[in-house]
C-alpha cells in the first residue's frame, strides 16, 4: 500500500489536505470534492495496465480522501458511490480503460446528482417559507442558504438571521452569501439565539449526518438552537441531501463527532498560557428527532422519523458496502501525507 500512496497524483493529497484544513468545508462541498479527486486520480493513472493494480491504486486514493474528517457522512457516501461502481465493473471483468471510465462516469454522476439535489431542496424548502418570514440559520450550509435564497428569489421578502458560529465563524460566510443574494441579513453572536427567537418565524440549518432514528448531526450549537426553537414553539427544519443520511446508523453505529484543535478556541500563539486548562472543541452536536419539525430532502420534506425509509430506499442492499467506507473515516485520521 505504501508504494501505491507514492503513486497517487498531487490533486488527491491536495484535496485531502484542503478538507482536513477546512479550506474545502460543508458536507456537500466535501462530498463533491471527494468524488472529483477520485475522478482526477483515475484520469491521472499511468501505472501498469493491470486491472488489479488500477483497483488497488483507486482504493489507496479512496483511503487518503476518507481519512480527513470523520463526521460528515457525505464524504464516505460519495467515495462509496464511486468505489462500489468500480468494484462492480471489476467483478464483471472490465479492463483498465473500462474501469477508468467507470470511475469518471460515477464521480460525474455523483457531482451532478448533488448539484441537482441542492436545487430541489431549495425549491421544496422555499414552499415552507411564508411571505415576510424571518429565518434563522446556523453555521454555513449551502443547502440551508439555498432555501432562504430561493424564498427570496420567488418574491417572499424574507429576512435572515445568521449566527456567528464560533469558533470558526462560518456564519460570516453565510451572512455575506445571503447579502450578495440580496437577502437582508442580521449577524448575531451564537449566545443571542434565545434573546432573538421571538423575532424568528422558522429555523433552517444544514446537516453533516442524519441518523436512522432521525437525529441530526450538524455544527456545534445546532442542538441548543433546536431546544430554544422548541421552547418558543418555532419550527426547526434541517436541509439534507439523501447522501447525508448515514447508512452506518442503520447497523447500529453512532456518528463520530470530530474534536478539533484547541488553537481554534483560544489564540493558537497563546496556547502555552492555557496549558493548565483543558480546551474542548467538539465540532458537531446531535439534535434528537423530537426537536426537528422536518427534514428537507431532494425527495421531499419528511418527518425525521422517516429517515429510516430514506436510508432503506437510497442504500438498500448496498448498506454493508457503504458501511465499510464509513468505518475507514471513523477509525484513523491521516495525520501526515
Ligand atoms: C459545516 C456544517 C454545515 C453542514 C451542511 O461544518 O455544519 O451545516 O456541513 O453544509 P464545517 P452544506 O464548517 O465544520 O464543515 O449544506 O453546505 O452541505
Amino acid at each position: 500500500m505504501a508504494r501505491l500512496y507514492e503513486k497517487l497524483p498531487r490533486q488527491v493529497y491536495e484535496t485531502a489536505k484542503a478538507i482536513r484544513d477546512m479550506r474545502i468545508r460543508g458536507a456537500g462541498r466535501i462530498a463533491r470534492a471527494a468524488a472529483a479527486a477520485l475522478r482526477e486520480a483515475a484520469i491521472a493513472y499511468t501505472g501498469p495496465q493491470s486491472r488489479e493494480d488500477f483497483y488497488s491504486y483507486m482504493e489507496a486514493a479512496a483511503q487518503v480522501i476518507l481519512r480527513t474528517r470523520p463526521t460528515a457522512v457525505s464524504l464516505p457516501n460519495a467515495v462509496a458511490y464511486v468505489m462500489i461502481r468500480l468494484g462492480e465493473a471489476y467483478e464483471a471483468g472490465a479492463g483498465v480503460e473500462e474501469l477508468r471510465k467507470t470511475v469518471v462516469r460515477a464521480a460525474e454522476e455523483f457531482i451532478e446528482y448533488s448539484r441537482q439535489a441542492v436545487e430541489r431542496i431549495a425549491s421544496y424548502g422555499a414552499r415552507l417559507v411564508e411571505h415576510g418570514a424571518r429565518i434563522l440559520t446556523h453555521c454555513n450550509s449551502s443547502a440551508a442558504i439555498s432555501v432562504i435564497v430561493e424564498a427570496h428569489r420567488s418574491g417572499k421578502e424574507v429576512v435572515a438571521y445568521a449566527t456567528e458560529t464560533r469558533p470558526k465563524y462560518q456564519g460570516y460566510i453565510t451572512a455575506r452569501k445571503l447579502r450578495e443574494a440580496g437577502v437582508p441579513v442580521t449577524l448575531i453572536p451564537d449566545t443571542a439565539v434565545r434573546r432573538i427567537i421571538e423575532d424568528i418565524d422558522l429555523v433552517v440549518v444544514g446537516a453533516d449526518a442524519v441518523a436512522a432514528n432521525g437525529a441530526l448531526v450538524n455544527k456545534i450549537g445546532t442542538s441548543q438552537i433546536a431546544l430554544v426553537a422548541d421552547e418558543a414553539g418555532k419550527p426547526f427544519y434541517a436541509a439534507a441531501e439523501s447522501y447525508k443520511f448515514s447508512p452506518a446508523t442503520l447497523l447500529g453505529d453512532e456518528v463520530i463527532i470530530e474534536e478539533r484543535p484547541a488553537g481554534e478556541v483560544v489564540e493558537p500563539e497563546k496556547l502555552a498560557e492555557w496549558s493548565r486548562v483543558r480546551v474542548a472543541n467538539p465540532s458537531f452536536d446531535v439534535t434528537p428527532a423530537e426537536y426537528i419539525t422536518g427534514i428537507i430532502t431532494e425527495q421531499g420534506i419528511i418527518p425525521p422519523e422517516s429517515a429510516y425509509l430514506i436510508l432503506r430506499q437510497v442504500f438498500g442492499r448496498r448498506v454493508h458496502e457503504y458501511h465499510r467506507y464509513t468505518t475507514i473515516t471513523a477509525t484513523t485520521i491521516l495525520e501526515e501525507y
